[in-house]
């Protein structure tokens, strides 16, 4: 006997992890990037290492871009590649962040000329969107300043609204623009969009197809990221999760490797605002492993999202809401943790097995012969994460 209900496996089941194409390529901190063997030389070959992902655990369906580290001849070919290897092209992200044009800011620069070459760019992703198939458009601005004085804030914030509201009228109808924030970096002293708040207002300003993108690494030390997660999509404006952990900055390391809880906390109020296989709100990975394989870091990833998920979906809902009525703090604490603390491995590996999947799929990876293949066949790969 299963520990999930019926219910609560159909939810599992229908869970869909987007993978970022630049965390299999080398990338890492600002100080030396390790590469590994085999990693790939064209986003063909970054496609071809998700699509591995999705073969061992039926969690990742979709591959997301970032341009123009991703850009190729054809996208309709890629997206043919894609899809031979079982996987589907997704979100795609812009880049005005590698640029000298972009050295005082992009969409919010003050001259006019550098405000048009980043519009462009959008549009250009906007044209990939439409051949790629993709729904939604992550837009993360590297905007900011380093001194006080040096930038005059309110006028950043007003262009940055006209420039949005130029691309956003470029989307199609099933389109989508989802607008990320992060508190500093590269920017120390101010950052334009640097919290749920400021994203908020500037999609709120732009309409229906504009929504807010939380990356869990983004936030100041001790912020209660599940708060803003439900505010959110209480606001009906949470559109996508980048996901990574943190212990310091903006570490980008594998999700719910530092704070597995924190993630439950985080999905318990996903599932509780009704954002679980809500298609309005799209899960992906943010992530780079710089001292880890990145194929089993991803697969390890997901998995790490799938057992927190699951963990969250066995809160007694409503022994929770009565010990919360009723004011019965270790009560409400307990059904909490009482969840938190189940070890659901052991029923997701049965769970896998039933559906044709390895019970491990870690295991079952590393016994696969993929990476000896691909340090065989990859001579020369790039450095796919920044810059290529
Ligand atoms: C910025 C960010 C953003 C970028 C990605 C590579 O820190 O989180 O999502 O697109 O990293
Ligand atoms: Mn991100
Ligand atoms: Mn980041």
């Amino acid at each position: 006997m299963s520990i999930f209900s019926a219910d609560q496996l159909a939810q599992l089941e229908q869970q869909a992890i987007e993978l970022p194409s630049w965390a299999f390529g080398n990338s890492g901190t600002r100080f030396k990037v390790f590469a590994t063997a085999g990693t790939p030389r064209d986003p063909y070959e970054k496609i071809a290492d998700a699509a591995q992902v999705q073969k061992f655990t039926a969690l990742a369906p979709t591959v997301a871009l970032h341009i123009p580290w991703d850009k190729v001849d054809s996208y309709d070919d890629l997206r043919e590649h894609a899809e031979g290897l079982g996987v589907q092209l997704g979100t795609i992200n812009s880049n005005t962040f590698q640029d000298d044009d972009y050295k005082f800011g992009a969409l919010t620069h003050e001259d006019a000329g550098v405000r048009r070459k980043a519009i462009d760019h959008h549009l250009e992703c906007i044209d990939i969107m439409h051949a790629t198939g993709s729904r939604d458009l992550k837009i993360w601005l590297a905007e900011g300043s380093n001194y006080p004085g040096q930038a005059d804030l309110r006028g950043r914030q007003d262009r940055l609204h006209s420039s949005l509201a130029e691309i956003y009228a470029r989307l199609g109808d099933e389109q989508r623009l989802v607008l990320e924030y992060k508190f500093f970096e590269p920017a120390f002293y101010h950052t334009d969009v640097p919290d749920w708040g400021t994203s908020y207002a500037q999609v709120a300003a732009l309409g229906d197809k504009a929504m807010v993108c939380l990356d869990t690494g983004h936030h100041a030390p001790g912020t209660n990221i599940e708060f803003i997660v439900m505010q959110l999509l209480r606001l009906g404006k949470l559109g996508s999760f980048d996901f990574n952990s943190r212990f310091y900055a903006d570490d980008d390391l594998i999700v719910g490797a530092a704070d597995p809880f924190q993630l439950f906390r985080i999905i318990y109020e996903v599932i509780r605002g009704g954002g679980l296989n809500n298609p309005d709100v799209a899960f992906m990975l943010d992530q780079c492993h710089n001292v880890e394989d990145k194929v089993p870091g991803q697969i390890r990833s997901v998995l790490n999202v799938q057992e927190m998920t699951a963990r969250a979906l066995l809160v007694d809902a409503e022994a929770l809401a009565a010990a919360q009525r009723s004011g019965d703090v270790l009560e409400a604490n307990r059904v909490f943790m009482d969840a938190f603390y189940t070890d659901v491995r052991p029923a997701l590996a049965e769970w896998r097995e039933s559906r044709g999947l390895p019970a491990d799929p870690m295991k079952a990876f590393a016994e696969s012969s993929y990476l000896a293949q691909i340090a065989a066949d990859r001579v020369g790969g790039v450095q796919a994460g920044w810059g290529a």
